[in-house]
């Protein structure tokens, strides 16, 4: 489909995504397929121009506390599993204020406060539902929750302390795929307590795995999957296998880019925050991903913090570049700059 059009008809087509037109599975099936550079920059720029259209050049900026790396599952690909025996982490709650006050007013539109499915926590889910109290009361910010598949009691009281989102990405929609990455965990849990979420009021972030298996057409369920749950942010993150794990040395020479699905969610999802997540390729990764149209980036970390990301692409480099400042920096290279709190209030639907 995109392959052959000049300028002017693919602005006709941003045009009529933006009026309501939806994708069929051969029109993915296409997309998905692109394959040569030019072919690329012709969905991307399409991408950005839907982006552009709903969001302008702001961007919205998200603070990433991974709080405990301590996990009782045992995902192939995160370094985090239960079975990897690697050096953890769980702050304090005064460790966690702490971190807090040095966050107050740099310019974070939301707090992502992220853990490993933790024993701690998941034994008296109230000192969780505590960490967002308190949190809450330290910022005033918005705050989005990764805790894995926490209980519906616990997912309502966080909700209450002042919690907006809830993040938890299903990996794949495909069960078989689904079943070698998130080992011995149900499918259901994880989708039922995305939705249960988003019935009490949370806005919702799904996600998918690219690189790690899936091919166009376990693509497809996967971006059909996360269509009808309605979530309010989309993501896809290239897996990066990660040492000590079951999936160390999987290599795979996919071409299912994450930059050539972030601009296809965009297609998809035309009103959704996209992420361009700093975990994998750090900011000059974040350039590419706002280019395909992503537009919020994740993953920026508390400054000079010894905290940990996910996937951690620069886990053996000597220098992070991770920090709040340096990615207001570049955006400004690129003529995009952050967004009003205001604007994100207006996301999540104040
Ligand atoms: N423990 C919670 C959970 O699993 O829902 C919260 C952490 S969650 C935000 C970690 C996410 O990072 C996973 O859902 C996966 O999408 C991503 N991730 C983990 N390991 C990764 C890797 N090696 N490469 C790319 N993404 C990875
Ligand atoms: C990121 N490391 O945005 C974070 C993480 C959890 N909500 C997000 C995967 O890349
Ligand atoms: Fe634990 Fe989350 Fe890593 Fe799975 S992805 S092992 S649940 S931290």
């Amino acid at each position: 489909m995109i392959q052959k059009m000049a300028t002017n008809e693919l602005d006709s087509f941003g045009e009529k995504i933006i009026e309501g037109f939806h994708l069929s599975d051969d029109d993915l099936r296409a997309l998905l397929s692109l394959e040569s550079e030019e072919e690329l920059e012709k969905l991307y720029y399409v991408a950005r121009k839907v982006r552009n259209y709903y969001f302008g050049n702001r961007v919205f900026l998200n603070c990433f506390i991974y709080f405990s790396t301590y996990c009782k599952n045992q995902c192939a690909f995160c370094y985090y599993n239960c079975k990897n025996e690697i050096n953890r982490y769980r702050l304090t709650r005064e460790e966690i204020k702490e971190t807090c006050k040095t966050l107050k007013g740099a310019g974070f539109h939301m707090i992502d406060l992220t853990m490993g499915e933790d024993p701690y926590y998941y034994d008296e889910p109230d000192r969780f539902v505590e960490l967002v109290r308190i949190v809450k009361e330290e910022l005033g910010l918005p705050i989005m929750i990764s805790p894995g598949v926490m209980d519906n009691l616990t997912l309502l009281k966080a909700r209450e302390e002042g919690a907006n989102f809830f993040a938890l990405y299903q990996e794949t929609y495909d069960r078989e795929l689904y079943e070698k990455l998130r080992v011995g965990q149900s499918f259901e849990g994880r989708f039922n307590a995305r939705r249960f979420a988003k019935e009490q009021g949370y806005c919702v972030e799904d996600g998918i795995l690219t690189g790690v298996g899936n091919d166009v057409e376990s693509t497809i369920k996967s971006l059909r999957g996360m269509k009808a749950n309605d979530p309010d942010m989309v993501r896809v993150m290239t897996f990066l296998p990660q040492e000590g794990t079951p999936l160390e040395d999987f290599k795979e020479n996919s071409n299912l880019s994450e930059l050539k699905i972030i601009a296809i969610l965009r297609l998809l999802f035309p009103k959704c925050l996209i992420p361009a997540s700093l975990d994998l390729e750090g900011i000059d990764g974040m350039v590419h991903r706002l280019n395909a149209g992503a537009n919020i980036v994740t993953s920026i970390l508390p400054s000079d913090s010894r905290l940990e990301g996910v996937a951690n692409y620069d886990r053996d480099l000597e220098e992070r570049d991770r920090d709040i400042k340096s990615v207001i920096k570049r955006l400004a290279t690129m003529g995009m700059e952050p967004a009003l709190q205001a604007d994100f209030e207006k996301v999540l639907g104040y």
